[in-house]
Parts: structure tokens; sequence; C-alpha cells
């Protein structure tokens, strides 16, 4: 009888004892997904109207529709040859969020709709003011062949 006492109280123990241990992991796997998001915080800005190569056949330039502010503001990618005639053959994608506050507002990753001259176009729903970066990524025949991350305030 005392013996099956002494158990239950053992196994009540242990049962606390691995929940407070997942807790703790728990803990643990946020802090390190943060310092995951820290990192992604270090890739340089790329600044709107200049031009970036994407290898050794590509460049491209980004703008706004607007100076960025609270609604939708629309970013416009386009994509030249080294030669420098507008190419529409490569696919873009982007994804906000604020950096300081992962995931509360994240867009996921949206595909870039061309219009009729070419240009790449993505509208971006701006619900709250703060820093935003946007993550661009580009790539031909589905292999991803350039990220970049654009980052605004409002
Ligand atoms: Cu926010």
């Amino acid at each position: 009888m005392l013996g099956k006492i002494t158990k239950l109280v053992i196994i009540g123990a242990i049962a606390s004892w691995a929940i407070s241990n997942s807790t703790f992991q728990s803990c643990c796997i946020l802090s390190a997904s943060e310092a995951l998001g820290a990192d992604k915080n270090a890739s340089p800005s790329l600044r709107a109207g200049e031009k970036y190569s994407i290898g050794e056949t590509y460049y491209f330039v980004y703008n706004f529709d607007k100076k960025p502010q609270m609604g939708t503001i629309i970013i416009k990618v386009q994509v030249f040859t080294k030669e420098g005639r507008q190419d529409s053959s490569l696919e873009i994608a982007g994804g906000a969020d604020m950096p300081s506050m992962r995931g509360a507002h994240s867009t996921g990753e949206q595909l870039f709709k061309l219009n009729k001259k070419g240009d790449y176009l993505l509208p971006i729903n701006v619900v709250m003011p703060g820093e935003w970066e946007v993550v661009l990524n580009f790539s031909k025949d589905k292999r991803s062949i350039y990220t970049g991350s654009v980052r605004f305030n409002v």
C-alpha cells in the first residue's frame, strides 16, 4: 500500500518536472528565433532608384509609387539586361513585415505582378507606423538568383 503511494508521488513529481522543463525549452526556442531575426536585420537595405546587379546578366531598380505612408503603397521593380533592355523573364516575390515585431503583420511571400510595360508591381498594406522591411526574392526558371531587402519608415 505504502509502496503504491510513494510511486504515485514520484510519478507526480516527474510529471511536474516534465511540464516545467517543456516551458523552459519553449522559452529557449523563442529566444533562438529572435536571434535569427537579429541576423536578418544585418542584411543591407536596397535604396530606391539605384541600380543593383543580379549576376552578370541583369540589373534592377525599384521605387515606390509614393512616399511610404499608412495604407497601400506599391513597390515597382524594373529589371534590365546588361545592354539596358527591359526584361520580364524573371519571377519576383516579396514579403513584408515589421522587423521590430516579426510575424505580427507578415504578408507572407507574394508574387509581383507584371504590367503591360514589363514592370513588376507589388502592393503592400502598411497597417502600422514604424519600420517595415520587404524581402525581395528574384528567381529565373524557378531557381533563386538574388535576394535583397528594402526597408522604409512610416
Ligand atoms: Cu507593428
